[in-house]
């Protein structure tokens, strides 16, 4: 089994630049997307800020339930989760992260910045942390979860019937959320707290997770 260093491993001719953008280091990490190897990672892993962190790196994943918690971050993350997608979790340039093909990461968490968070087809569970939060969950049932103080967050995609809001570890019940529609959409609001759900015109106990 492979440890971090492995897994992270960076293309030899790809050297770490300050400020690195696209597409000069972008095409190492573009070559470095193909090509399998399912022999590691197998497990549930753990993917933490500390190890993603301004590292110009490629996950590579073959199973599991696995994890990218960016709850530790110092700054804004954009994670997209798609096998292919290139994230940001940097404090200066952008896309540093991609995700294998044949790599799928279930479970992603957010720093306590205003985030963008993307899943990918598979279920997922998505928190943003606090902070102004946009979500989307893409195909596969998927669960958005809050707890409390999770900020004013949008999300894109929410499939009434199919994806779950997740309170309980906000500790509040279907009766503490002040749901209203408007405009075709759907807000969420509890305190100074708020869901934002575009494109749904109604939604009802059905589609939360309470303790
Ligand atoms: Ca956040
Ligand atoms: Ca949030
Ligand atoms: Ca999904």
């Amino acid at each position: 089994m492979g440890g971090l260093a492995t897994r992270f491993a960076r293309p030899p001719d790809c050297k770490r630049v300050a400020g690195f953008t696209e597409p000069q280091e972008s095409r190492h990490a573009y070559h470095y997307l193909y090509g399998v190897n399912t022999g590691y990672a197998t497990g549930s892993d753990v993917y933490g800020f500390s190890a993603l962190d301004g590292m110009i790196t490629t996950i590579w994943d073959a199973g599991g339930y696995d994890v990218i918690d960016l709850s530790g971050a110092t700054y804004a993350v954009d994670l997209d989760l798609a096998e292919g997608a290139f994230s940001t979790v940097a404090a200066t340039g952008s896309n540093n992260l991609a995700i294998a093909f044949g790599t799928v990461i279930e479970d992603a968490i957010g720093s306590g910045f205003d985030d963008r968070i993307v899943g990918n087809d598979a279920a997922n569970r998505l928190t943003g942390g606090s902070g102004d939060d946009e979500l989307t969950g893409r195909g596969g049932v998927d669960i958005f979860g809050f707890a409390e103080g999770w900020g004013n967050d949008t999300i894109t995609d929410f499939v009434v019937g199919e994806d779950q809001l997740d309170f309980a570890g906000a500790g509040l019940s279907f009766a503490n959320l002040d749901i209203t529609s408007f405009g075709g959409d759907t807000l969420i609001a509890h305190l100074g707290d708020s869901v934002t759900l575009l494109g749904v015109a109604t939604i009802d106990e059905s589609n939360f997770v309470f303790a």
